[in-house]
This record gives structure tokens, C-alpha cells and sequence, in this order.
């Protein structure tokens, strides 16, 4: 073989390994992304609309993350007590990622764990794994 052909045969495999790679990366990215269950939760006051949604489902057994939003000016805070989730203070304008695999089947409360309003006890919600 001349070196030239040689010359087209390396560039061809790194060339073949790129895309491979790339390929492979993105093939891999989704098949993560289709395994964890996502839940996009927005927090407020009771008087300006509470939890939204106020009640949600996710499959048991399941890699789950719930991403929640507080678009106000006060803190909030999130936990599960049942499920053994909790939230750090969710800073006003933050969104906070929870992770966890829920265990048990059932409906159970959630709530804000952060003192926000005169209303905060009100602050609660309801997550059901089936
Ligand atoms: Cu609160």
C-alpha cells in the first residue's frame, strides 16, 4: 500500500470512531432520559394558587425526579415524610431537583417546609405511587 492510501485509511477510522462515539453518546443520553420519570412542580403561597399540580401520580419502582419551581419571593421547602424526600430551602426565582425511587404504593402527603405565609400549613399536597 502507498502511504497515501494509508493516510485515507487512518483519517477514515478516526472519521468512523467520531461518529461512532457521538452516536453512541446520544443513544445512551436517551435511553437515560426515558428511564427517569420527571415531575415539574410549581410552588406558591395558598394564596397565590398553592402547589401546582396539587396532586400527582408516578410509577412505583421508578427512577423519578421532581423539579420544583418557586416563582415567588418568599422560601419554600418540599418533603415527602412517607418517602423519606426532602427538599433544601427553595430560594425565591429557584428551581431545586429532588431524586428518589419511590418504594412504597399508596397516596401520600407532601408539603412546604418552609415557614412562608400565615398560610403555610395550608402548603400541602398529594403524591400517589402506583
Ligand atoms: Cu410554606
Amino acid at each position: 500500500m502507498t502511504r497515501k492510501t494509508n493516510e485515507i485509511i487512518a483519517v477514515a477510522l478516526i472519521v468512523l470512531s467520531t461518529i461512532g462515539t457521538v452516536i453512541g453518546v446520544f443513544a445512551v443520553e436517551k435511553f437515560r432520559r426515558g428511564r427517569i420519570y420527571t415531575v415539574e412542580l410549581i410552588a406558591r403561597q395558598p394564596k397565590y394558587g398553592n402547589w401546582y399540580p396539587k396532586k400527582f401520580t408516578v410509577p412505583y419502582g421508578k427512577e423519578t425526579r421532581i423539579l420544583i419551581r418557586n416563582i415567588e419571593t418568599v422560601s419554600h421547602g418540599f418533603a415527602i415524610p412517607d418517602l423519606n424526600v426532602a427538599a433544601k430551602e427553595i430560594k425565591a426565582g429557584e428551581v431545586v431537583v429532588v431524586k428518589f425511587t419511590p418504594d412504597k404504593k399508596g397516596t401520600f402527603p407532601f408539603m412546604c417546609t418552609v415557614w412562608c405565609s400565615d398560610e403555610h400549613l395550608h402548603m400541602t399536597g398529594e403524591i400517589t405511587v402506583e
